[in-house]
Order: structure tokens, then sequence, then C-alpha cells
């Protein structure tokens, strides 16, 4: 046997015995249900434009991005009847991500020089390892609270809060015919049945 046919064959072993762990450790292949649920979703969104007399290609909706949740862990797709849309999102080249300096309320860790350059508690600690802060977008509760004197922007770009007419009217400019950029989609989408038991 060639050295080459050595080298398929162990490589097809090892994949027999990964995929055997995989099937013995329980881990299901469930893509397929992400992929239906989008399409679902997507479908959804189609005929929600249609109601208000905008047919779209599916083209249109290949590049929106959908997240789907359940308020209910136990929830299952297969327990869902329906979905509802929670909210619509735009990216923003500009909108500000801050790092905060979390509940204790020092850069970093309170009261050590994280940053070892001599001051306890400068703003040059911020994020320090395994401290307490964290990074806050538009879409976090407390933005609006962020203290520009103890936190800094750490990065340019997000997705940021709208509403589904903005979201109609960007859809319903030809992209090709008018050169229009198409702008960057977010849709969530909540288990119905799990958010009316909130
Ligand atoms: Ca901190
Ligand atoms: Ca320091």
């Amino acid at each position: 046997m060639s050295r080459g046919s050595v080298l398929t064959l162990v490589i097809i072993l090892a994949g027999c015995v990964w995929r055997g762990l995989w099937l013995s450790a329980g881990v299901a292949d469930q893509t397929y249900i992400a992929d239906s649920t989008r399409a679902e979703l997507l479908t959804q969104v189609a005929d929600e434009l249609k109601t208000r007399g905008q047919v779209v290609d599916s083209q249109d909706l290949t590049q929106v991005e959908v997240l789907a949740f359940f308020a209910d862990a136990d929830s299952t797709v297969d327990d869902s009847a329906s979905w509802q849309l929670e909210s619509v999102q735009r990216f923003d080249s500009d909108a500000e991500v801050w790092i905060v300096p979390g509940a204790d309320g020092k850069p970093g860790w309170d009261g050590w020089d994280d940053n070892q350059d001599g001051t306890v508690d400068d703003l040059g600690e911020l994020g320090a390892a395994w401290s307490d802060d964290h990074c806050l977008t538009p879409l976090d509760p407390g933005y609006e609270q962020v203290d520009p004197a103890h936190s800094r922007i750490i990065n340019r770009g997000t997705y940021v809060s709208t509403d589904f007419d903005g979201f109609a009217e960007d859809l319903s400019i030809d992209a090709n015919v008018e050169d229009h950029k198409r702008q960057q989609w977010r849709l969530t989408f909540v288990n119905q049945a799990a958010a009316e038991s909130l």
C-alpha cells in the first residue's frame, strides 16, 4: 500500500472516530434548524413588506442578519408557533463604543495600579484584564449615562436601534438602478409565546 493510500485511510479512520465521538457525546447537528428558522423569519419580513405594498426579492434579504431568541430557556423551535419582531437595528459606522470602569467605578481593578505607571486608577487602566470594566454600545442599558471623564471610546461602528420604517425605506430603493448602497441591517425576533409570558 502506498504512503498516499495509508494517509487517506488514516484520515478516513480519524473522521469516523471524530464523528463517533460527536454522536456519542449527544451533540446534535441542528444547523438546519437555524437555517429553516432564518428562512421562516425572512419570509415573515417579506410578508410584512408586502402588506406595505413592497415586493422584495429574496436576494434583497440575503445580507440581513437575523437573531432569534427564546425568553424561556426551555423552549425549542418546535414550540414556536410564531415569532415577534423585537428590534430593528442598523449598523452605524460612526456609533461610539465606550469602555467603562464597571461596578467598582474605577478603571481596571479598584485601588490597583494595573498598568504600573505609578498612578493608581488612571484612565490608562481601563479594560485591565479580569477587571469588571466592560464595553457599552448604544444598544446597551446605561449607555446614555456613560461618564466621559471616567470612560473612553474604544471603537466606532456598531449597531444602533431604529425602526421597521427605516428598514423598509432602505429596501424600497433599487440598489442596482439608483447606485444605492444598502445599509447593514439586523432584525431580532423573540418567541411570541415566551414574550407573552414575561
Ligand atoms: Ca473597574
Ligand atoms: Ca496606573
